[in-house]
């Protein structure tokens, strides 16, 4: 079985984290249907939707990935680098239990799901606003026993990893080389690069034979046809104005 983990959206979103964006006011009725929407695409994707009531008390708790990364082996709860962000982790820590071992990054370690990357026993970790250098090596040591071997991606000029590149097919990447060095990547996968007026456009989401995807970007859109990609769009406006993507909103694994 395939599970999707998500949590609705937080009332208070509009009090969300911001980083590399202006703030603007977020529909939260809007931002709460086109979650809704999503939701429904993970479930076209094959996906067993297990959906948390919102919290009022996080404004970012929409954006579940980042409060932890699931492997065959081992769940990983997260340590979020953003203070005001920690408290997302009880409830996605309880969820979880029921499905793996689990495992923590503690401080000093500041881990966001966000800047982990996975390409088979890969693991690509941007070093972020985010994610620090001891979150990196708990990470490592957590995964090592399993064959796992882990890389450190310095990150200047976007939130997350997965901001800059993601995954499209089981060899493909979708990157904006501008934020991260295709290089790092190319010796085993191939790449689409974004199109140049869509920066924004790296973060997709794989599940299963698809790739759950922003609607507003429609000449990276494009591209992945070209490259064979089955895209199915979604429109998440509202999130992005929080800095949101679509692999932010939820952490899907087998069972
Ligand atoms: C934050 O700054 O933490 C949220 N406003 C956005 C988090 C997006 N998460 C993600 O890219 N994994």
């Amino acid at each position: 079985m395939r599970i999707a983990i998500t949590r609705q959206v937080s009332p208070n979103i509009n009090q969300c984290e911001l980083t590399h964006i202006e703030r603007q006011p977020i529909d939260y009725d809007l931002a709460v249907a086109q979650h809704a929407a999503y939701e429904n695409a993970l479930r076209k994707a094959g996906c067993e939707v297990f959906s948390l009531p919102p919290e009022p008390a996080f404004p970012d708790s929409v954006f579940v990935e980042d409060a932890a990364v699931v492997f065959d082996e081992v769940a990983v709860i997260a340590r979020p680098g953003a203070e005001s962000r920690r408290s997302e982790i009880p409830a996605i820590s309880e969820v979880l239990a029921a499905h793996r071992p689990m495992a923590q990054i503690v401080a000093p370690g500041e881990l966001d799901g966000g800047d982990v990357l996975v390409i088979g026993r890969k693991v690509f970790v941007g070093l972020s606003k985010r994610t620090n250098l001891p979150g990196f090596q708990q990470l490592s040591e957590i995964l090592r026993p399993f064959g796992y071997y882990t890389l450190p991606i310095p990150l200047e000029d976007c939130l997350h990893l997965k901001s800059a590149v993601t995954r499209v097919a089981p060899n493909l990447l979708l990157i904006n080389g501008k934020w991260v060095d295709p290089g790092t990547f190319l010796s085993f996968v191939r790449a689409v690069e974004v199109d140049r007026d869509e920066p924004l456009a790296a973060n997709a989401l794989l599940v299963g034979d698809r790739v759950i995807y922003p609607a507003s970007y429609p000449m990276t859109t494009h591209r992945l046809h070209l490259s064979g990609v089955r895209v199915e769009p979604v429109d998440v406006s509202e999130l992005s104005k929080a800095e949101g993507g679509v692999t932010c909103c939820s952490i899907v694994f087998e069972t």
